[in-house]
């Protein structure tokens, strides 16, 4: 397992290199060129700079978290050609620098959502919360607002200004879009990207909706085993694979997560992965634990024991953490949370190879 870590890269990350580098057990990080826009070519001189700033860290950069795909490829607008030959330019630029792995979703608008960005738990401790009543009454807008006042002035993921100014123009086209319409596009996506990705040798991981259903009536297709099954069947191929994420899929407390890592890594589409712990508080209800079984709702060692039994070299990171011991900074991307919970899966790890070696 190679456990890693996201940064967002130099002037977009408060974390330096140095102190991700001195998390025990870590061993690399999962990259992004922040500067660019979805669509974007990203340039072969930009993606050089990131590569020698981390291995000259002493780390490895092996995975991109995320190349995002545009809005007009998921909604299947005629430009899309022109954002999947860019997407291809990019795949192709990042090969030639070592990138083995490029994660992405294929979620409408919005990538992750939550409520509130600081929810006090009863330690003092403040982390990601979803609550479904309370975006009842909200707006997309809202959201969006509520999202960039809450974040301490840094972009999250899915959320950067420029993509939002069409946001009631796309929150229209969407109105025609459905379940089986979104798939459509999907897979044109992915007859579009996956043979470019096949020839350069870059495994294409696909985040899934987070939470788990669909959002101010956007379809949501990437929110269970079944869905995975589906979008493996879109394009058969180990380089159209999943970024499998326990707290994504963990949301909703009808996914078995450690038996999707277990299946999605026996059929060879386990192409990067996400670990984290969830609490539910209620229906549609939860908040983002500490990694440590005992303190959320999920098995972290079955997921760590179906990791190893089935795709031990994957790369892994821990998911989000609260923010503690006074950190202030990205919502969800601290540093301390995130290293003990690195720490801990590196522990169950160890555990786990060391059990099946013994046996
Ligand atoms: C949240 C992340 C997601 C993920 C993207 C991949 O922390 O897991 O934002 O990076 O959905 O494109």
């Amino acid at each position: 397992m190679k456990m890693s870590f996201r940064w967002y890269g130099e002037g977009y990350d408060p974390i330096p290199l140095q102190y991700i580098k001195q998390i025990p057990g870590m061993t690399g990080v999962f990259g992004v060129l922040s500067q660019y826009q979805a669509g974007e070519v990203w340039e072969e001189a930009e993606i050089k700079k990131l590569v020698d700033q981390v291995r000259g860290a002493g780390l490895e950069l092996e995975v991109i978290e995320s190349v995002n795909v545009h809005e007009d490829i998921k909604m299947g607008l005629s430009t899309r050609d022109q954002y999947i030959e860019n997407y291809n330019k990019s795949l192709e630029n990042l090969a030639k620098y070592g990138i083995k792995t490029v994660i992405y979703n294929f979620m409408p608008v919005f990538d992750w959502l939550r409520t509130e960005l600081a929810y006090e738990h009863e330690d003092g401790a403040t982390a990601l919360y979803y609550n479904d009543a309370d975006i009842q009454g909200m707006t997309p807008r809202d959201i969006v607002e509520n999202t960039a006042k809450e974040s301490g002035g840094l972009t999250l993921p899915g959320w950067e200004p420029e993509r939002l100014e069409r946001l009631d123009e796309v929150m229209k086209i969407y109105q025609d879009i459905d379940h089986a319409k979104l798939r459509d596009n999907f897979r044109y996506f992915l007859e579009g990207v996956i043979p470019t990705a096949e020839k350069v040798g870059i495994k294409m991981a696909c985040h899934p909706d987070d939470p788990a259903w669909d959002l101010f009536g956007l379809p949501r297709i990437y929110t269970s085993r079944d869905d995975m099954d589906i979008i493996a069947n879109l394009y058969d191929s180990t380089y159209n694979g999943f970024c499998i994420c326990s707290g994504s899929l963990g949301s909703n407390p009808a996914n078995d997560v450690p038996a999707i890592f277990r299946e999605f890594g026996e059929r060879g589409l386990m192409n990067a992965a996400h670990v984290r712990n969830v609490k539910y508080l209620g229906d549609r209800i939860f908040t983002e634990a500490p990694h440590p079984s005992d303190t959320g709702n999920l098995d972290m060692f079955a997921v760590m024991e179906a990791i190893y039994d089935t795709n031990p070299d994957v790369a892994v990171r821990p998911d989000h953490g609260r923010m503690i011991w006074g950190e202030t900074g990205r919502p969800g991307y601290p540093l301390y949370d995130r290293a003990l919970g690195a720490t801990y899966l590196v522990g169950l790890f160890e555990a786990v190879t060391k059990m099946k070696e013994r046996a």
